[in-house]
């Protein structure tokens, strides 16, 4: 008998049936990193108009429109002969400090991290076979296998920073693509939207079968660096139940578990909402995604830094987040130089240290059935022994709480983290609500 980790078959069944490893519902907040050519004009509007900062490409290639300015912005700031392949040459990693990224996600609080290896754009920050893509950024300046420097750099917090890649399954414009199509967009070659003269494109390789022949050779070759999540990017066709059995299978052989968000063309193992708010416990594992600026994950030069999230912000995102069962991917935009805005590094900081200092209450908990009837004032969490209520708003010398909480005479309430960490809440039942009174912690 096989004892030990599960074993699956190539079939969309048994890859249903996965298991995932505990770490990840129990690491809760994980960083996500959003870096790749795109991070070179760093555009996608301002204000309510933002979008997502990755997806410059596209939206150059829309022309004028109504909805969104890309096509102007880069006539007035680059001309017409300037096409997006010419970025690659500027993304040039030359500030890339992968020891500092991989600190700054520990000081952090961060369990793992997700890096966008590949966006829609189809250049891959590792390295893949010559027959496969020449896209990539050895093949490509700054000729470096930054993924593979980043997955170095985090050895040293291993096992507690576990190490994850986002993969998009689709390329907008490669050129074997064109058969699948991306969303309304006829895909394959694009042309300068300026000129209408066909591109010299960058990399692309000829292949006969884009899912056999690119999808499933990348998704392999990121296992084998020693990836942990399969954060996936749009589904379409794929091969995903024989590259996940494969997978799964080898790490099993060696006691190791991994897992697969629900964006590689299966369910997997969890739900990705992006920007998302519930109002209530989502019953199926998720894990909310978003960046710290408020509407793109890539750097967006033009939003104004007072517009990031701040400490406050991602503490009370993360305990909003834990408190519905989710996860929290917080996504941070680089420059092209790799380098990390002072915004967003003094947030991850600011919000780590609360975050490591109260980590009983967030990590390793799960959630209480109840929506707490007390508005957006207050979050439950419960673990093996304990029962958490996060406050999340300056209160008076009382807390009221009105949900029905497991709280009985007698029950000790204690202060979780701080200099009062330990400290003895008195409690009492006062009309079938349980009061906590603070005023000795408020004073
Ligand atoms: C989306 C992508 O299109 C966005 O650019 C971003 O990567 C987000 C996390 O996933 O589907």
């Amino acid at each position: 008998a096989t004892y030990g980790i599960k074993r699956y078959d190539a079939t969309y069944e048994s890859i249903y049936t996965h298991d995932s490893p505990d770490w990840f519902d129990s690491g809760k907040y994980g960083i996500f990193i959003h870096w790749g050519p795109y991070s070179v004009p760093a555009w996608g509007n301002v204000g309510k108009n933002e979008t997502y900062a990755e997806w410059y490409w596209w939206n150059l290639n829309r022309g004028p429109n109504t909805s969104d300015q890309t096509y102007e912005y880069h006539l007035e700031h680059y001309g017409p002969n300037v096409v997006y392949d010419d970025f690659i040459q500027n993304f040039t990693a030359s500030a890339f400090d992968p020891k500092e990224w991989v600190d700054l996600f520990a000081d952090a609080g961060a369990n793992y991290f997700v890096q966008v290896s590949k966006h829609h754009d189809g250049y891959a920050i590792f390295d893949l076979p010559a027959n496969v893509t020449k896209r990539t950024s050895v093949a490509q300046p700054p000729h470096r296998n930054l993924l593979q420097e980043l997955f170095d750099a985090a050895t040293k917090h291993q096992p507690h920073l576990h190490r994850a890649t986002y993969f998009s399954l689709p390329e907008w414009f490669h050129p074997d693509y064109l058969p699948y199509g991306f969303g309304s967009w006829p895909g394959g070659p694009a042309t300068n939207p300026y000129t209408n003269a066909s591109l010299p494109y960058t990399g692309y390789v000829p292949i006969s079968n884009y899912i056999s022949d690119l999808v499933l050779p990348s998704m392999h070759t990121l296992a084998s660096m020693g990836v942990e999540i399969m954060w996936c990017d749009i589904g379409g066709p794929n091969l995903t139940a024989s590259f996940a059995s494969t997978w799964y299978n080898r790490l099993a052989a060696s006691n190791k578990q991994a897992l697969m968000n629900a964006r590689c063309g299966l369910p997997g193992d969890f739900d990705t909402p992006e920007y998302a708010r519930y109002a209530g416990v989502q019953p199926r594992k998720w894990e909310s995604n978003q960046g710290m600026d408020p509407y793109s994950y890539g750097f967006n030069a033009a939003t104004p830094r007072g517009e990031y999230m701040n400490a406050s912000t991602i503490v009370r995102d993360l305990v909003d987040v834990v408190s519905k069962n989710g996860n929290f991917l917080l996504d941070v935009g680089p420059k092209a130089d790799g380098s990390i805005l002072e915004v967003e590094k003094e947030a991850l900081r600011g919000a780590g240290r609360w975050i490591r200092g109260h980590g009983e209450a967030v990590f390793n908990t799960t959630y209480w059935t109840v929506t707490p009837q007390e508005g957006e004032f207050v979050r439950f969490a419960i673990s093996r022994d304990a029962f958490y209520v996060h406050v999340l708003e300056r209160p008076n010398a009382t807390v009221v709480l009105e949900s029905p909480v497991p709280w009985v005479v007698g029950d000790d309430v204690k202060v979780v983290g701080g200099n009062m960490s330990g400290e003895v809440v008195p409690s009492r039942m006062e009309n079938g609500s349980v009061v906590l009174d603070i005023s000795s912690q408020v004073a």
